[in-house]
């Protein structure tokens, strides 16, 4: 018996005496959270004593005046909807990119050319954002993208990292939440595969609302990473959460907490063991060009069906292994040979050997429990797995508000039957930590510098703020033996994940090419006006519908006044003509609604209706000049 059949036995192994507790009930996890972390036994520490023992901690993430942070970091915005750029190991907030939001600042959700992104959905003003993750080829960050997920309307959006700005947002037809979301490593991005969570019936009609009935089911979706658009689904058995790709683009695995089908809480609990699906990509690529596949509810994507058949028997595009209990994070391991499944529910994670996945697949293992090569007991609630490129694995335990470092090799041994001890730290973390991420882990430049942990509850670790708190991510020095916690990090709701890359791996540009894809569709429709938007400062009348076309320069626009009539659709094109890197301008309507970013050599545009007749002032809103508040004009809207 192993130490997961000893706790699903109800027997609590304790190896080296550093098993806190076995197995989780239900009336645990719940107890637990809402006691907290201090309330769990071991050292109670204070605030106080953290700050007495982390006092050196500050020469170690000072970033002097004019020195530069040593990685980009880029933060998810949760449930505020937007990517966050922040200096690692300063963590200071360095931009913000709107996303799934509307930004009053940047005239996100409000310009022609995000609302062009946004498409049909930017009928929604919220998102929630989990999973940032940026491109790579051969395993490395290339500097081209970061895509990231949004639950709440189930959605992808991708960033332009040379811009950091939101240029493609896909939503997911079929399917409700996407939640999961990761990239084809190798060779390189060519696919996003990201998971719809929710199990919902097909047609989503109405027709039934059975969770158990065989149409009910969710879908594994591949979007092509260029084009932005949906590649394939795949139906699954069970739903699906958290997702990760190998590192021969072969193998993509993703956890499921619900194989039950369950509405309810105690029905999602119900087994003592959920899987992880492993999907074959290239014999989901082989059926679809071979014409093998359906359209579900009417909707032009390619689907296969990945679930077992009412034989038991496997489909040739998957294989779900067992593993205990509503499993969360899904996690490479950066040298290529691992899945490792975090267990939430179970004091476990599960080590899935990715090498002998094609033995599994041809079945020439048939338990595909044979593939788990070790399932190592680390403490209440592990949530997620990063890596530092030295054979350690640092796993967040939600329940015991700890990130425990171990060995992954050692792990493997003890499951082998070897006494070997493979946890070599726990350290108390603040509080309830969900995804923790060390710098560059999922690439194969992994290289065990700094760890962020993501904590869901800061309680008392800054200045009160009323009810709401903010989120602690905590920043951890493990470049050496020790993890040492170096900086308390608060942020807005909620970021669940991040990701580190070198500075070096970053490239974004000063200024804006006039070429730029980003605007031109604005710059096509200025041609058909017979407009240079350079230089030219107009107003085109086409019916109801006025064009104004003006540069700006600090501190002036090209444009001081322009008249249109009541009731008018007024499309304001601005192209910022300065050279000069930093010099931004902005374009407000006063009472209208209107704001917009325009930056060097940008081109800008945003259209409202003229509902008041009377002088509107307009103005810039991005401070640029010593006479940016007389970089002005006015709106002169005559009676219809
Ligand atoms: Cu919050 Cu990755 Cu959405 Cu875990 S997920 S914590
Ligand atoms: Cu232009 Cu302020
Ligand atoms: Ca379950």
């Amino acid at each position: 018996m192993n130490d997961t059949e000893a706790n699903n036995a109800g027997q609590t192994p304790e190896p080296e005496g550093l098993s806190r507790r076995g197995f989780l009930g239900t009336g645990a996890i719940t107890g637990a959270v809402l006691a907290g972390a201090t309330a769990l036994g071991g050292t109670v520490f204070t605030r106080e004593s953290f700050a007495a023992a982390a006092k050196d901690a500050k020469s170690k993430v000072h970033v002097g005046p004019g020195e530069l942070d040593q990685y980009y970091g880029f933060w998810s915005g949760g449930h505020q909807g937007e990517v966050r750029v922040l200096g690692v190991p300063s963590m200071r907030e360095l931009m913000r990119i709107p996303v799934f939001n509307v930004d009053s600042a940047t005239g996100w959700g409000l310009t022609n050319e995000s609302k062009r992104v946004l498409g049909e959905s930017a009928k929604y003003l919220n998102g929630d954002c989990h999973h940032p993750h940026l491109s790579t080829t051969d395993g490395r960050y290339d500097g081209k993208y970061l895509f990231i997920n949004d639950k709440a309307n189930t959605r992808v959006a991708r960033i332009r990292l040379d811009i950091m700005k939101c240029d493609k947002i896909v939503t997911v037809p079929n399917a409700q939440a996407i939640h999961g979301l990761r990239l084809q490593k190798v060779p390189y991005t060519k696919y996003v595969f990201c998971n719809a969570e929710f199990i919902i019936p097909h047609p989503n009609d109405g027709h039934s609302f059975d969770l158990q009935d065989k149409n009910s089911f969710t879908l594994f979706n591949a979007i092509d990473a260029e084009k932005m658009e949906m590649a394939f689904q795949v139906i699954v058995d069970g739903n699906l959460d958290n997702a990760d790709m190998d590192y021969t683009g072969k193998y993509a695995a993703a956890t499921c907490y619900n194989s039950e089908k369950a509405s309810d809480l105690g029905g999602m609990m119900r087994n003592e063991r959920d899987w992880v699906v492993v999907f074959n990509i290239p014999r989901i690529e082989a059926a679809i060009k071979a014409g093998k596949f359906i359209n579900l509810d009417g909707v032009k994507v390619p689907v296969v069906d990945g679930r077992k058949g009412d034989d038991g028997k496997d489909s040739e595009f998957t294989r779900y292994i067992p593993v205990p209990k509503n499993p969360h994070g899904c996690n490479t391991s950066p040298d290529g040979k691992y899945f490792i499944a975090n267990g939430k529910l179970s004091p476990t994670c599960t080590i899935i050997a990715i090498d002998k996945l094609d033995d599994l697949f041809s079945d020439k293992i048939k338990d595909p429990r044979g593939v788990v090569v070790g399932e190592p007991e680390l403490g209440l609630g592990p949530l997620h797995t990063t890596y530092d490129g030295r054979g350690f694995a640092y796993t967040t335990l939600f329940i015991d508000s700890q990130v425990v470092k171990w060995n992954i090799a050692e792990a493997i041994r003890a499951y082998g039957g070897e006494k070997v001890n493979y946890i070599k730290q726990k350290l108390d973390v603040h509080y309830q930590p969900g995804h923790n991420h060390a710098s560059l882990t999922e690439t194969r430049d992994a290289d065990g510098q700094w760890l962020v942990v993501l904590s869901k509850f800061s309680k008392d670790r800054f200045l009160p703020t009323g009810p709401l708190h903010p989120e602690n991510d905590q920043l951890i020095d493990i470049s050496g033996d020790e993890m040492k916690l170096v900086h308390d990090g608060p942020t807005f709701a909620e970021p669940h994940d991040c990701v580190m890359a070198r500075r070096d791996q970053i490239q974004p540009k000063k200024i804006w090419e006039r070429d730029d894809p980003y605007f031109a569709e604005t710059v096509a429709i200025a041609a058909k006006d017979g407009i240079k938007l350079e230089t030219d400062n107009k107003v085109i009348r086409d019916g109801k519908k006025v064009r104004v076309y003006m540069t700006s320069m600090a501190p002036t626009y090209g444009l001081t006044e322009f008249t249109v009539k009541h009731g008018d659709e007024v499309t304001v094109t601005i192209t910022n003509i300065d050279q000069i890197e930093d010099v931004t301008h902005g374009f407000v309507m006063t009472n209208h609604g209107v704001s917009m970013e325009i930056s060097p050599q940008q081109t800008s545009s945003i259209t409202f209706i003229a509902d008041k007749p009377g002088l509107h002032w307009y103005y810039c809103s991005w401070f640029c000049h010593a006479l940016h508040m007389e970089m002005v004009g006015r709106m002169l809207v005559e009676p219809a």
